[in-house]
């Protein structure tokens, strides 16, 4: 048999210096969503999460909260991990930066890109955002009122003096550019594409890449009163996550990632410094970075001061796990900004789910239940309206594919459920409750359509409501082992006769609490 096609894919690496929020939650559950897709078409898929624990700000939080660095990102970083678990997130790894490996992964980048001639020690003053990390050009900077200056992302900024590693970013803005012209694929979407694009062109200045007026990160070969600048670091974690430097690791073949999905604001350290670094360093380049949009509560960006940074735990809790997912992923296009309320999440849940598949998958499979022995019922010779509705769901996996493959996850979404819309229509018009009686055989028939619809829909929300379709694809009877997309269609449907198990309900209504 030939080797399986492999994906590897990656969320960013979050800062353990404060409790996970729903933008980390909405990142995990998009690229678990794209992963879990990628397993049921046939790949070999790796998929990393993790926490980026170095840092001043890191450093920073733990002073103020009178404990160490190590302590703080210990207690935080298995917050995310238990965030992660809770939103079903099936990851193969989550990595740390503060995990043994990296640091020798870490300095051997560093090593090859200061043998490349790329890192030279000079001076550096300029300002620089704690918050951010970075930073930022004169040019980009805004006065406030009271006289201080915020960088772009409205942080604030200080002007720092110190001795600094530098590498020598100048040297690759043609090498970018030409990666940008040559796979137009490496960024997306395309606004952030033509971001990057006239942010290289513009010209590019070296960037420093350690610090001296901190301890709390991995130190410079050869040099240890330097840190690594943390984000040669941060970015570093998905080469570790593959064994590097070891090429012998068995998981080196994964290298190079097919996707990075992370946030908008951190697209620039994606496209622009890490393919830098990699290609000085002379390793492979990953294939693509998709930027994802960023979700605001009722349109309010979240902040602490605001009281509106909503718990992911808490939402889970209050809407279930899928509900959350499925929400998320197809009301928010992925790669814009999205919204979120209470309202529309309840609309959603109740009309996607509850009414359109649940009703649906409820009221057919009672039928069975009732009528045909709690067996798959035995079709006769399938009509038109039959044939019709079969080969929209059995098409499903193409479009489902044409999707993915640009990230459109939500679109993927929206054809699924045109296929639910569909067999509530056909179910609605054949009305088999009728044919009980007069024509049971023909009741049949429409019952076992209906079933194969909902095996088809089963297989396909896999990815996006994991449960939920586990529970669909155990009440018609299909087993693990067949719940691929390559089942989907004429080749493995429902075998006659099959005993069922009993029918349960698999997405129940929101019901409001009483005031
Ligand atoms: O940026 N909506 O960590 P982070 C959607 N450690 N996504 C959001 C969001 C929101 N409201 N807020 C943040 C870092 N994100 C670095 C990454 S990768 C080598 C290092 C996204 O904890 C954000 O864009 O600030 C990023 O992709 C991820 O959450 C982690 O953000």
């Amino acid at each position: 048999m030939a080797a399986k096609e492999q994906f590897y894919i990656t969320t960013a690496i979050s800062y353990p210096n404060g409790a996970p929020h729903i933008g980390h939650a909405y990142e995990i559950i998009a690229s678990d969503a794209v992963a879990r897709f990628k397993r049921i078409d046939g790949y070999d898929v790796f998929f990393m999460t993790g926490t980026d624990e170095h840092g001043l700000k890191i450093q920073q939080t733990a002073d103020r909260s009178g404990t160490t660095p190590k302590a703080l990102v210990d207690e935080m970083a298995a917050k995310f991990q238990a965030m992660a678990d809770r939103m079903g997130a099936s990851y193969d790894r989550f990595i740390r930066t503060t995990d043994k490996d990296h640091l020798a992964s870490t300095q051997e980048l560093w090593r090859r890109m200061e043998e490349r001639g790329d890192i030279y020690l000079s001076k550096y003053s300029g300002w620089y955002s704690v918050r951010d990390e970075a930073y930022y050009d004169e040019s980009e900077l805004t006065k406030q009122p009271d006289g201080s200056w915020h960088a772009p992302t409205g942080t604030p900024v200080e002007w720092i003096e110190e001795e600094s590693y530098f590498f020598r970013l100048s040297a690759y803005q043609d090498r970018l550019l030409d990666l940008y012209r040559d796979n137009p694929g490496f960024v997306s979407p395309e606004t952030r594409r033509n971001e990057i694009v006239s942010f290289v062109r513009r010209g590019l200045q070296d960037l420093s890449i350690s610090r001296t007026t901190f301890n709390w990160g991995l130190p410079v070969p050869g040099d240890p009163k330097h840190v690594m600048y943390v984000w040669v670091d941060a970015l570093t974690n998905y080469i570790t996550g593959c064994g590097f430097p070891d090429e012998n690791s068995d998981r080196w073949h994964y290298w190079p990632a097919d996707v990075h999905i992370i946030g908008k604001d951190i697209v620039r350290f994606h496209t622009v410094y890490w393919p830098a670094f990699l290609m000085s360093a002379g390793l492979p380049l990953p294939k693509g970075v998709f930027g994802h949009g960023f979700l605001f509560n009722r349109g309010e960006k979240m902040s602490k001061s605001v009281g509106n940074v909503i718990d992911p735990f808490s939402l889970a809790d209050t809407y279930g796990v899928d509900q959350l997912r499925y929400f998320f992923l197809r009301e928010v296009p992925f790669g814009q900004d999205g919204n979120y309320s209470h309202e529309a999440i309840v609309n959603r849940i109740n009309a996607d789910l509850a009414n359109d598949l649940g009703n649906l998958a409820q009221r057919s499979l009672s039928m069975i239940a009732k009528n045909c022995d709690s067996a798959v019922p035995l079709p006769g010779e399938f009509s038109q309206a039959d044939k019709d509705m079969l080969w929209l769901a059995d098409g499903l996996p193409a479009k489902a594919r044409a999707a993915m493959a640009d990230y459109a996850l939500h679109t993927t979404l929206a054809e699924i459920w045109a296929v639910v819309a569909e067999a509530n229509r056909y179910f609605a018009s054949q009305e088999p409750w009728k044919l009980r009686k007069d024509d049971p055989a023909r009741m049949a028939s429409v019952l076992y359509v209906t079933a194969e619809v909902l095996r088809a829909v089963g297989i396909l929300a896999q990815p996006f409501v994991p449960e939920a379709a586990a529970r669909l694809l155990d009440l018609l009877g299909v087993a693990p082992e067949d719940r691929a997309l390559a089942h989907v269609g004429p080749t493995h449907r429902l075998v006659a006769g099959r005993a069922l198990p009993q029918p349960a309900p698999i997405f129940p209504r929101y019901i409001e609490a009483e005031a």
